[in-house]
């Protein structure tokens, strides 16, 4: 049994109330990659700045994790950043292309690259600009929670050994079988770098975290029980104290597997109904989605249907955030997003 994190208390916030397994008097909702760039506000305070120098100038990140708050009235906030940033601060060559992603400047393809990644380590001093954004984005929230993330290993692996985004995580699932003590090696390095970004923005204010294993779908079971949950497990056990959710697409078949990572909430992407993922996580998991963000271009007939569709499946969990199965698209329109949060906050 996943027990909550800590019992909870009459100053929850709903969502937060929800993370711990009981059902808040009104549905919580927020939208994984809310910020960005769906708002015309995020275009306009990103004109001119590179992604990873926004994420690094504290009151830029913060008044950025502030807008969707601002515009639709989410539940929570999610810190902007990217999970490449731990990476970035331990003074990795790493860039965020635009139109494209994380770009490494030495991808790590033999054991001296290897070698030269795990040479360096993310301080503590390193760490205070994201200190200092999440305290100044906590104070402006007020009530609102602010929710941490980061990347887990498998996912950050398969950008580090590919040098950029990948279709399938080739190059990283040929290491993790052909070099298995090379890939715990990574692995392992990985956790500790996300583990550390974690644990700043826990410290500096963060009510719960996100555990992103985005790509983690293109593993087996099996092959996710021995190259990703390890790593996985240890990032997560990095923070304590707040409720901490694990995501990753196209993880139906990966659900009960990642529920043993520790996470006390799981996030569920869109191609499982919240009745089965309920059911393979044991029916005493709260559940996070899982929108299907193609619905949001639909008529709102056809949108408010599915979304009755995922809040009535989520009745199978003990407690249930609203939220899509994989990011806001960057054509959305933000009318959309700010109607569905109307909708969840006046249901019946
Ligand atoms: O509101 C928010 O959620 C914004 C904060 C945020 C988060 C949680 C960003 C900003 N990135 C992330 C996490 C992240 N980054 C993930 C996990 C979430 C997911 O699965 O979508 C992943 C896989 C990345 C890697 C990444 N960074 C990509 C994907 C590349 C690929 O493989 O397809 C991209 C495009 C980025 C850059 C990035 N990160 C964030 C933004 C707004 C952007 C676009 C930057 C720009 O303006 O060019």
């Amino acid at each position: 049994m996943t027990a909550p994190a800590t019992p909870a208390t009459a100053v929850d916030p709903p969502i937060v109330t929800a993370y711990r397994g009981l059902r808040p008097a009104v549905l919580p909702v927020w939208f994984m990659r809310q910020a960005g760039r769906s708002l015309p506000e995020y275009r306009q305070s990103r004109a001119g700045v590179a992604m990873l120098d926004a994420c690094l100038t504290p009151d830029l990140a913060a008044e950025i994790t502030l807008q969707p708050v601002r515009r639709h009235g989410v539940d929570a906030a999610i810190f902007f950043s990217d999970i490449v940033v731990p990476l970035k601060l331990a003074g990795v060559d790493v860039s965020i292309v635009p139109g494209r992603g994380p770009v490494f400047g030495r991808p790590v393809r033999d054991e001296a690259d290897l070698a030269d990644l795990t040479a360096h380590t993310l301080t503590d001093d390193a760490l205070v600009v994201i200190e200092r954004a999440v305290s100044a984005t906590v104070q402006q929230l007020g009530p609102v929670p602010l929710i941490g993330f980061a990347g887990a290993p498998f996912t950050l692996a398969s950008y580090v050994v590919e040098g950029g985004p990948s279709k399938d995580q080739l190059r990283a699932r040929t290491m993790a079988h052909a070099d298995p003590a090379a890939w715990i090696r990574l692995t392992d390095w990985l956790a500790a770098v996300s583990g550390a970004f974690l644990a700043a923005q826990v410290r500096a204010g963060a009510r719960a975290v996100q555990l992103f294993d985005s790509w983690a779908g293109s593993l087996s079971a099996r092959d996710y029980r021995t190259t990703a949950l390890p790593a996985a497990t240890r990032t997560l056990a990095a923070v304590s104290g707040v409720p901490r959710v694990h995501f990753g697409t196209g993880t139906a078949l990966l659900l009960s597997a990642m529920r043993d990572a520790g996470a006390e909430v799981i996030g569920v992407d869109h191609r499982i109904d919240l009745r089965e993922a309920a059911q393979r996580t044991g029916g005493v998991v709260p559940l996070q989605g899982n929108i299907d963000p193609a619905l949001l271009a639909a008529p709102w007939p056809v949108l408010e249907r599915h979304l009755t569709e995922v809040v009535e499946a989520g009745r199978a969990a003990p407690a249930h955030v609203l939220n899509l199965g994989h990011g806001v698209p960057p054509e959305t329109d933000p009318g959309v997003l700010t109607r569905i949060v109307e909708w969840a906050h006046t249901r019946p």
